[in-house]
């Protein structure tokens, strides 16, 4: 903890940025803010940033919540009013890497992926939680972060509400997400807890949901759902659909997939151990031209995103939708073992 300060401090001489990896959640934006007034109480100001546009409502709710600013980086030149940078919630981010800003901190729970190199690196696979670590070192710091005060409660309750929100309502939590659960308890706000997670879903999402529903294809402890054109700020609704669709009774795997600009979009979401999503992605739509996976994913959970390149041109979207929701549907089927077909697929079933 002490070091932590110690390594802020060698690179007080200007502002700091706080780098959240692809779409800001809500541990990922109270574990920056968290960093931000630890940094502030040895004078280091600093801002959030992340890289793609903000999408999930809940995050948008959050984001007000915070007294920081959370700024877009789209290039290296964004990071060159900083001095210094620090990761939260991530350990891997390829771009500031090449900037080379020095790395003060490094904080996550998730296992490392590659060469780590900073200041001051605290990682812990077996939270459930950044923001448990960080409500750690607020407890621990010098300054009194939860003193009584508006500013001290709200940050309490944005860790709190991000402790919840990584650890499926506290459902996976370790005994150190509880203790830190108990630290934030009196500090926290209810009614702006309640904000947070009794957020309005926009009607967008919802109408994506029911396209969800509707277009949903079961082959037996699967189903697939192709929800048409989606626009990028409403990104995550794949997602939650495909944690809704996962609810019926009878389902392991859900995948959902929308056209999303000039990319193919999908979420996977697993009960089955024997599913793992990485590696699922990875073997059934292969690698990109650069070498890399088209998607990746953590236990029960994952992503794609596949390019169309040239295809993206293609001037008739219901037809480009078509052949992709067609590639998509005959991908998993091949996967998972069904013909194309049903007819044939249950007559290779009969005696
Ligand atoms: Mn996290």
């Amino acid at each position: 903890m002490n070091d932590l300060l110690d390594a802020l401090r060698a690179h007080a001489d200007g502002p700091h940025v706080i780098l959240i990896r692809g779409y800001p959640d809500p541990d990922g934006l109270a574990s920056a803010w968290a960093h931000a007034r630890l940094a502030a109480s040895v004078g280091v100001e600093c801002d959030i940033a992340h890289m793609p546009v903000m999408s999930r409502v809940e995050n948008r709710a959050m984001v007000n919540l915070l007294e920081v600013p959370v700024v877009r980086i789209q290039g290296p030149e964004d990071l060159e009013r900083y001095v210094a940078m620090s990761l939260v919630d991530t350990n891997a981010i390829e771009l500031p890497l090449k900037s080379g800003l020095p790395c003060v901190s490094i904080v996550d729970h998730h296992s490392v992926s590659g060469k780590l190199s900073a200041d001051f690196i605290d990682i812990r696979p077996s939270v459930g939680a950044t923001s448990t670590i960080y409500t750690e070192y607020l407890r621990d710091a010098p300054t009194r972060a939860f003193e009584p005060g508006s500013v001290a409660s709200r940050l309490a309750t944005a860790l709190a509400y991000g402790i919840r929100s990584d650890t499926d309502d506290l459902l996976r939590a370790s005994a150190a997400d509880f203790h830190a659960m108990g630290d934030l308890a009196e500090h926290i706000d209810p009614d702006v807890l309640q904000s947070l997670a009794r957020y309005a879903i926009p009607d967008a999402a919802m109408q994506i949901l029911r396209r969800a529903l509707e277009a949903m294809k079961v082959e037996g402890t699967w189903a697939f759902a192709g929800v048409g054109e989606v626009r990028p700020h409403d990104r995550d609704s794949i997602g939650q659909a495909a944690d809704f669709l996962l609810r019926r009774d009878g389902l392991k795997t859900v995948i959902t997939f929308a056209l999303i600009e000039d990319n193919l979009d999908g979420s996977l979401r697993t009960t089955d151990p024997a599913v793992d999503p990485a590696l699922w992605i990875l073997e059934a739509f292969g690698v990109g031209p650069l070498g890399r996976p088209y998607g990746g994913g953590r236990r029960g959970k994952g992503g794609f995103q596949i390019p169309l390149g040239p295809l993206a041109a293609c001037p008739n979207r219901q037809d480009l939708w078509r052949v992709c929701k067609e590639m998509i549907e005959s991908t998993i089927r091949t996967r998972i073992g069904v013909a194309s077909d049903r007819v044939e697929a249950q007559d290779a079933t009969r005696p």
